[in-house]
């Protein structure tokens, strides 16, 4: 099975090497997939100094600060243009274990989405304040009723397709951005009823590098639950 793991980033030149060697290092050797976006502190040249040493590490390199969302979006284009049987996203701030994407691409023997999830097992996060933690698992509490989808880490970043899964996907209608663009993707595979399967993972808090979250990622998704509600009530998927 050949395997391609896409990770956007954005200023994480403190961890992209040595996230690309901890990937390559794995028993399935995965291709890995940079989705930069022109980061200022120069990621995508470290990116293009392994691509050229090593022909399974690529880079797609943007012009500025497109999105989350878009980044995903191009790097999956870009990976079902070409002969890629899986394909595996995640973060690239070591808050998901490289050496999980091993259990993640195993899985999908049996599964056409595995979901690397923090609230199947009880409660993984690590390093958490209190107040982010009971947001994101609210959150997802709140989506998952909503939306009808029984997953229970609805917003999480870490997951491996199936090729024909992403395939079946519009993903050029996919606008949102941060947590929404987890839900809208998640809610749609379900929604065509792919079997979807959650691995509990450990999720660590970044180390390195800043985050991002803001109040306009968390109302996006507060709006996007109440769009894939009505689009449910409705049928129209
Ligand atoms: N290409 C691209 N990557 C992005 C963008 N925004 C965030 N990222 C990357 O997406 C991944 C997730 O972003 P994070 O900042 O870790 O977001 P988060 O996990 O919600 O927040 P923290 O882990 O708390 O910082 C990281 O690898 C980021 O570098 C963007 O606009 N474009
Ligand atoms: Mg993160």
């Amino acid at each position: 099975m050949k395997v391609v793991v896409v990770v956007p980033t954005y200023n994480e030149a403190e961890n992209i090497g040595k996230l690309i060697k901890e990937l390559r290092s794995l028993p399935i050797s995965p291709d890995v997939l940079v989705v930069d976006d022109n980061s200022p502190d120069g990621t995508w040249r470290i990116v293009e100094r392994m691509a050229e040493k090593d022909p399974a590490v690529h880079l797609l390199r943007r012009p500025g600060k497109l999105g989350l969302g878009s980044a995903y979006v191009e790097g999956f284009k870009w990976a079902l243009s070409r002969d890629y049987d899986a394909i595996v996203q995640m973060d690239a701030d070591f808050s998901h274990n490289p050496q999980d994407v091993q259990r993640l691409v195993e899985a999908l023997k049996d599964c056409d989405v595995v979901i690397g999830s923090r609230y199947s097992n009880g409660v993984s996060v690590i390093n958490w304040p209190i107040g982010r933690l009971l947001l994101s698992y609210f959150a997802n509490k709140y989506a998952r009723l909503l939306t009808g989808v029984k997953i229970n880490d609805l917003t999480g970043g870490f997951k491996a397709f199936k090729r024909e899964a992403l395939e079946a996907l519009d993903l050029d209608s996919i606008k949102s951005d941060g947590y929404a663009f987890q839900i809208e993707v998640n809610f749609y595979l379900w929604m065509k009823r792919f079997k979807m399967c959650e691995l509990p993972i450990i999720f660590v808090e970044r180390r390195a590098g800043q985050s991002k979250l803001n109040r306009s990622i968390i109302w996006e998704a507060f709006w996007l639950v109440w769009r894939l509600f009505f689009k449910r009530l409705l049928g129209r998927v």
